[in-house]
């Protein structure tokens, strides 16, 4: 897929992101650009770059006990790196972001989420968001596949239209078969590189991975830099101003 020129949103694109819930926004950085993030997470996951205290969990699929491994489910606070930093702050974020929340913006959480080869776990029916505890409430999150994502490597999964669930993390057979019936799922099969935004609110879910490749993304949760955590009144990484 060839990177996108536009860093605006076209008014189609608006509109399904309102509509559905979500939108495709193709490739935004050339393959070589998303080649580094690959090998920049990798080097982080196997400790030849380290920052204190980066949020780092190991996927609980796997038995490896080594800190450097590339098996992580998820790894945390990467608008510290400089690699990641670059990319958190491209054209195109910044214009979506503040179309739709403002001017100054933080990150709540910029994530690398990892289905390592073969492993990986299941991640319920959840919307983003309400556990955060953060106010105001998120609006919607950029999620970049680094790998390309299949159904079998257990890419996302959405319900579009479902920002109106009541229920954030939707478990019980019961619900699931409410609100995130088989025939109501979208398997966001991602080309290296693409790029989707989804409302906050909308339900997504992903399985694990059958493949021998790993299936690496980033996910950044944009915020409106006065966000605030409820308990702790802490605020947030700014990276738009
Ligand atoms: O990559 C995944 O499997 C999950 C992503 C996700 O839940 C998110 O970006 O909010």
């Amino acid at each position: 897929m060839t990177p996108r020129e536009s860093t605006k949103l076209t008014e189609q694109e608006w509109e399904e992101y309102q509509e559905e819930g979500y939108t495709r926004l193709g490739v935004v950085y050339p393959e070589e650009a998303i080649d580094r993030l690959c090998e920049r997470i990798d080097e982080i996951m196997l400790g030849k770059i380290q920052y204190d205290g980066m949020l780092m969990e190991k996927c609980p699929s796997s038995k490896e006990e080594a800190d450097e491994t590339l098996n992580y489910r998820k790894i945390q606070d990467l608008e510290r790196d400089p690699v990641y930093l670059a990319y958190i702050e491209h054209p195109l974020f910044r214009h979506i972001t503040r179309e739709l929340i403002g001017e100054d913006i933080s990150v709540f959480r910029s994530m690398f989420f990892n289905k390592p080869a073969n492993g990986g776990i299941p991640l319920v029916w959840h919307q983003d968001g309400r556990s955060w505890n953060v106010d105001p409430y998120p609006v919607m999150t950029i999620y970049t596949a680094l790998d390309p994502a299949t159904k079998a490597n257990g890419c996302v999964q959405i319900i579009p239209r479902s920002d109106d669930c009541p229920i954030h993390t939707v478990e019980q057979e019961e619900d699931i078969a409410r609100f995130a019936p088989p025939e109501n799922r979208v398997f966001l099969e991602m080309e290296k590189g693409e790029v989707v935004m989804f409302k906050a609110r909308i339900l997504h879910s992903s399985l694990v991975n059958t493949t021998d490749r790993p299936r690496r993304a980033f996910s950044i949760g944009f915020v409106d830099a006065s966000t605030t955590h409820r308990e702790t009144g802490r605020t947030y990484p700014r990276v738009f101003v």
